[in-house]
């Protein structure tokens, strides 16, 4: 399905007088307010194909009713939330769990929504019914030479699916690593796996960009060969220019200073890729901004630094992408308050005044660092955001809008009560 434009119209003029009030009065109190909106106009998030449906924990999972049961009706459910808030215009897939058969097709149909299609992301974690070998006990670090060449062949197949969409970048999360001491020889797990990640590397086109994604832990819990943001970097560094590293928020151990190795991987020109989530123990998958949305701010103020230090452009130079998925929320809500937090910490951090947090810090005037930095991030921002959607032609109350339309109920009515998502 598809909102009728003028639905949203018509639900955002019942909303116009308040809304011009409010935005009204930033502009009042903030200078040069409409390069801010600009840059939140042109911020696009991407959505994973695996956070349409309803996630799981691995004691349950609840359906959710009309989840989208095919590749198709995935990218149908982005062009949705791309209707409503514009900032969500490209699609990130997961192989094999969404596997373009008629890849021209599928392309044309993601247009036909304004989508397009950011990173690919492999699958080495899980066997597949039809594979031959098993990565029980890792893929790219496995003792085996036969089952480190059915993961680099795995990879190359993304890859191609990617050309064949117009992705310009493969992400590689490994699960490898070991639960007990001993099991592995460190040394060897990283160089088998970095032997692999080289071949992978050699077969990418010139204009892609390989992200290697670190873990602390999990499913492995005594080490990961890909454990932290120095053994990406490592790798990364080995590997050549178009490898990078990517942070996903909940891949740290707890209380980790996120936007500090965010400047630091900045600094290297190595930082590639983004993945939001929240969490508040381990990797929980939670709506990112739900639990910790001042740490998003702050990773936020470092990402602009870093970039503008570079002149990086903020939209396009990093991959940005939400990779989070649960249980008990319409998903297609929650992915409306994940990109709205995003616009939201991402326009806070707009606000810093940079030259004078700079003289602050100079002076080591620890307080007035801590004003203007929290000054920034208690600013109410949602009118801007929202701003930058109506000028687009999205809703001024993206989740007031769904739930006005009737669009969960609608897709229930298509779809059914009991669908299952593929890769969950
Ligand atoms: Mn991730």
């Amino acid at each position: 399905m598809q909102i009728d434009k003028s639905k949203i119209e018509a639900l955002n003029k019942s909303l116009l007088k308040q809304h011009a009030h409010r935005f009204n009065f930033l502009e009042s109190e903030i200078p040069n307010l409409s390069g801010v909106v600009q840059k939140l106009i042109d911020f696009q998030v991407a959505i994973p194909s695996w956070a349409l449906g309803t996630g799981g924990t691995r004691f349950g999972r609840f359906a959710g009713g009309g989840e989208p049961r095919s590749l198709e009706e995935k990218i149908e459910d982005i062009g949705l939330l791309h209707q409503l808030n514009q900032a969500s215009g490209a699609i990130s897939l997961h192989i094999p769990w969404d596997v373009p058969e008629n890849p021209k097709a599928i392309k044309a149909l993601a247009a036909s929504h304004g989508l397009t299609f950011d990173a690919m992301n492999s699958n080495t974690f899980q066997d597949q019914p039809d594979q031959k070998l098993s990565y029980k006990f890792g893929s790219m670090q496995h003792t085996q030479k036969e089952i480190r060449q059915q993961a680099i062949a795995h990879n190359l197949e993304v890859i191609k699916h990617g050309i064949e969409l117009g992705s310009n970048s493969l992400t590689v999360w490994l699960s490898d690593g070991s639960s007990f001491p001993g099991q592995l020889n460190f040394r060897t797990a990283f160089e088998n796996t970095l032997q692999c990640l080289r071949e992978v590397y050699a077969a990418l086109p010139a204009n892609w960009k390989m992200f290697v994604e670190y873990k602390a832990f999990e499913p492995n819990f005594y080490s990961m060969t890909v454990g932290d943001w120095g053994q990406s970097l490592l790798y990364a560094t080995k590997l050549g220019p178009k490898a990078y590293t990517l942070v996903d928020l909940g891949h740290h151990l707890p209380n980790a200073n996120i936007e500090q190795i965010v400047a630091l991987l900045l600094m290297e020109k190595k930082l590639g890729g983004f993945h939001f989530n929240d969490s508040k123990y381990g990797d929980d998958d939670l709506t990112v901004g739900s639990i910790k949305p001042y740490q998003l701010f702050l990773i936020f103020n470092e990402l602009i630094d870093g970039m503008d230090a570079h002149g990086m452009s903020h939209a396009n130079s990093l991959g940005w992408m939400i990779d989070a998925s649960h249980n008990v929320k319409d998903p297609l809500e929650d992915l409306l308050q994940s990109v709205e937090a995003i616009l939201i910490a991402y326009a806070q951090a707009l606000l810093v005044n940079r030259e004078d947090l700079k003289t602050a810090q100079q002076q080591n005037d620890v307080v007035r660092c801590q004003e203007i930095l929290q000054g920034a991030f208690r600013t109410d921002v949602r009118p801007l955001v929202a701003q930058a959607r109506m000028l687009q032609g999205g809703a001024v109350d993206p989740i007031a809008t769904y739930r006005a339309l009737k669009v969960r109920e609608e897709l229930i009515k298509q779809r059914g009560r009991k669908t299952i998502s593929t890769g969950l």
